[in-house]
């Protein structure tokens, strides 16, 4: 007789003692007796990775994350026994293994100060519905210490006392502290007393953080499934933790091109064409600068992607022309619901070829998206994803599309309650096949990544536009993202500004908010100052539901136009600071965001600031995110900071009230910095001019600019034909030097700088240009001194009295 059928709940497992040690160049083994082993990989001085498996195997090691580019290798390994621990030792750190717990604790290996170390360290529950183990790992917090990153979370920047989920999801009309939403970034960093180190668990089942949310001197992280495999980043600087983050899981493969940091207009949808056309005029009519324009669903027939709507678009190669000639690139949506109908090629091509993701028990995954019942291509397995990339050659090769923006890929199902696909559905995985628990979270990447590789196929030479709304850690190497719908409220202009900040913490740089809100529609007051904001992300565009009217810089009155024009126009004008700021992204991992506690982290009054962020590396930004505003009160960070408006300098290390009426902003300029413009364009490549501005801030000893250029679209920056140019400003009481250093083959059109002077402390009485002088009268005094110099000068020499 059965008296009871359920199983025994053992509750959590630990590590016992360890057995066996064994080193193998750059990896340890340890095993314990009970069956526990840990791998210890050390990836880099400062990038150590911590694999456990409670069974005394691994699972065949591949990761959708991390990148095969990533740097490797250290420049001192040490393993060392004694009594109770093994000791690793790099140059950066001290990994020390605990005998009897396997407990890790890491210590800096300069000072050797302690940085971070287990509580419970690794533990497990038996997961008796699925199989496998639920992976825990418990670290403890320090008092001082604080959190960020983690992705789309929508939340302040420092996320201490929070707990959160990693499982991407459709989250219509999201909200502050909506949690889990569309993307799965399980990477975080945290300081303490003026360290900083991250911790990127690679593992793409649900995961769950909490950071001394349950307990406040505990952090702990977990999975669903899979193994506990965690890479730990040390800085001590932040900056340094998200630059080796993000050569792990990688940079953009090629910067975008420019035009695609250009304003972008969307809307659910423009159709038909005299509409479209009716959206784009007006632009050039009122001249606010914009150099895409969108065509979100309705433009397919029937959703059926890789079709037209012949009736709203009866020739779209000629209408994408016309755009084009107008300045306009067209980017199109592209979802991965597929409609069953089998006089639909698509259809028809994916299910002969069995490129579509099945249940468990054999069926097809059935889901209800736009076009009504689909199938979901299993991106998951590479011969789907080169199929997939094939499928844009019409689209793109001859229509002339440039960019295609990837929705709905968490993957979102209709009228579903978990709105997804069910967990038994079966994925390829790179070869490695599981359910959908495991490859729910980088479904989404998988799809951008095949969309990329399409449109760089069948765009070249031209350089790939991709936009993609699901995201796992590496997807930064295709696709730019942005933030979902959102709502036109205040308090999503202020989400909006700390999820863009989190992202580009995590890694992932290119990304933006849909400005004015998706949801419901912004009131004009709302909608500027959120232009205000969106014209200083990577991303910029301007995107609505369409349901609550209309969303374009014009429809708000002409006090709104107007202010939107001067900051779109500003967007462009600073231009070649986005450029090289994404430059320094791609090449080295530099966020282009930097919230204050990235940007000065020893100053603790920056580690709880939400609001003010550090654009590129020497404009400070301060959104107005409040109605009937005259300016706020905001942090500006230490060292001094023209106004960019009035000039005036402020010496920062403490709170401060700033005037910003409607038609400004908090805004603020690095003294000393070099800040390069381009003249006003309707769009990138509109005008061939023969100058650019170069605002140079008086600063009272030394401080370096750069300036990064190549053909803005292409690949020939890859083979040398870039210019970057370092500009190395020394003020004195009375001199001014700027020095020029260039490298690269590149030369732009453009051959003159105009230096404009701001704040000089002294009336200049002679310049020598390559220690030469030059004539006074050249100089322009009437507002600011400027002059215009050839742009390949070397050393530029203000004398003064
Ligand atoms: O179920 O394509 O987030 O940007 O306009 C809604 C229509 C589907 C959701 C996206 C939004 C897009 C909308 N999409």
């Amino acid at each position: 007789m059965i008296v009871n059928t359920e199983l025994e709940q053992k509750g959590n497992l630990f590590p016992s003692k360890i057995i066996n040690y064994k080193k193998d160049v750059d990896t340890l083994h340890f095993s314990t007796k009970n069956g526990v082993a840990l791998q210890v990989t050390v990836v880099r001085d400062s990038v150590i990775r911590f694999r456990y498996s409670t069974t005394g195997k691994f699972e065949n090691d591949f990761s959708y994350g991390v990148t095969i580019h990533a740097s490797r290798g250290y420049s001192f390994l040490d393993v060392t026994e004694d009594e109770t621990h093994y000791n690793i030792t790099t140059s950066k750190l001290i990994c020390k293994v605990e005998k009897q717990s396997l407990q890790v604790s890491l210590f800096d290996a300069i000072d050797n100060k302690l940085i971070n170390e287990d509580e419970i360290g690794f533990h497990w529950e038996e997961c008796y519905q699925h199989g496998g183990d639920i992976v825990k790992m418990s670290k403890t917090c320090q008092k001082s210490e604080s959190f960020y990153g983690l992705g789309d979370k929508p939340v302040d920047v420092n996320l201490k006392g929070k707990r959160f989920e990693n499982w991407a999801t459709d989250s219509y009309a999201f909200g502050k502290n909506t949690d889990p939403i569309y993307k799965a970034i399980p990477f975080y960093t945290a300081i303490q007393d003026n360290k900083a180190y991250g911790i990127f668990f690679d593992n793409t089942f649900k995961t769950s953080f909490d950071f001394a949310q349950e307990r406040r001197n505990v952090t702990s992280f977990w999975a669903q499934g899979g193994e506990m495999n965690y890479y730990f980043i040390y800085g001590p600087q932040m900056e340094d933790v998200v630059k080796n983050y993000t050569d792990l899981t990688g940079k953009p493969h090629a910067l975008p091109p420019l035009w695609a940091l250009g304003f972008h207009q969307c809307k659910w949808s423009y159709y038909p064409e005299a509409n479209v056309k009716e959206v784009t005029n007006t632009f050039r009519d009122l001249k606010i600068p914009c150099d895409a324009i969108y065509l979100d669903i309705d433009y397919m027939d029937g959703f059926r992607c890789f079709t037209w709507d012949k009736n709203h678009f009866p020739d779209p190669k000629r209408m994408v022309k016309e755009l084009e000639d107008d300045g306009f690139k067209t980017v199109v949506i592209i979802d991965p619901g597929i409609k069953i109908d089998l006089e639909y090629d698509v259809f028809k091509e994916a299910l002969d070829k069995d490129y579509f993701c099945k249940r468990a028990d054999g069926p097809y995954m059935k889901g209800k998206v736009w076009p009504g019942e689909c199938y979901f291509p299993d991106y998951t397995k590479p011969e789907v994803r080169e199929w997939w990339s094939g499928l844009f050659k019409e689209l793109i090769e001859d229509i002339g599309v440039k960019g295609v923006w990837n929705d709905m890929n968490e993957p979102a199902v209709m009228d579903v309650p978990n709105k997804s696909f069910p967990n038994d559905v079966r994925h390829d995985y790179d070869g490695n096949p599981c359910s959908h628990r495991k490859a729910h979270n980088i479904y989404g990447t998988q799809m951008a990544r095949a969309t990329y590789h399409g449109l760089k196929k069948y765009a070249y030479p031209k350089r790939p536009f991709v936009i993609t709304r699901s995201a796992y850690s590496g997807a930064q190497r295709y696709t730019s993202t942005w933030m979902g719908d959102n709502v036109a409220t205040w308090e999503h202009l202020a989400i909006a500004n700390n999820q863009a900040q989190r992202m580009a913490m995590s890694g992932f740089s290119f990304a933006g908010s849909d400005i004015g809100g998706f949801a419901e529609q912004p009131q004009g007051e709302l909608f500027a100052r959120w232009i205000q904001l969106g014209v200083f992300h990577a991303f910029c565009r301007v995107h609505s539901s369409g349901d609550h009217g209309a969303q374009e810089p014009w429809v708000f009155g002409e006090e709104i136009t107007d202010i939107v024009r001067k900051f779109v126009e500003l967007r462009y004008q600073l231009l070649p600071y986005l450029y090289t700021s994404f430059w320094k992204y791609i090449n080295d991992g530099t966020p282009i965001l930097k919230s204050l506690v990235l940007y000065d982290q020893e100053d603790i009054a920056t580690h709880y600031r939400s609001d003010e962020f550090v654009y590129g590396e020497q404009i400070l930004v301060c959104p107005i995110q409040e109605p009937n505003a005259k300016g706020r009160r905001m942090y500006i960070p230490r060292g001094k900071w023209y106004n960019f408006w009035t000039d005036d300098l402020v010496e920062g290390g403490k709170e401060m009230w700033v005037d910003a009426d409607l038609d400004s902003m908090p805004m603020f300029i690095k003294e000393g910095a070099v800040i390069p413009k381009y003249p006003v364009q309707q769009y990138v490549g509109e005008k061939k001019f023969d100058e650019i501005t170069l605002d140079v801030y008086y600063k009272k000893g030394k401080e370096s600019s750069k300036l990064y250029d190549d053909a803005h679209d292409g690949y020939d920056y890859k083979k040398g034909r870039f210019s970057l140019r370092t500009f190395k400003v020394t003020g004195k009481k009375k001199e001014l030097i700027i020095q020029q250093h260039k490298r690269g083959e590149f030369n732009a059109d453009y051959t003159k700088f105009n230096m404009v002077f701001h704040n000089l402390p002294f009336a200049i009485t002679s310049i020598q240009i390559d220690n030469v002088e030059i004539k006074l009268e050249n100089i322009n005094t009437a507002k600011t001194q400027s002059i215009t110099i050839d742009k390949e000068f070397t050393e530029l020499h203000l004398f003064g009295k």
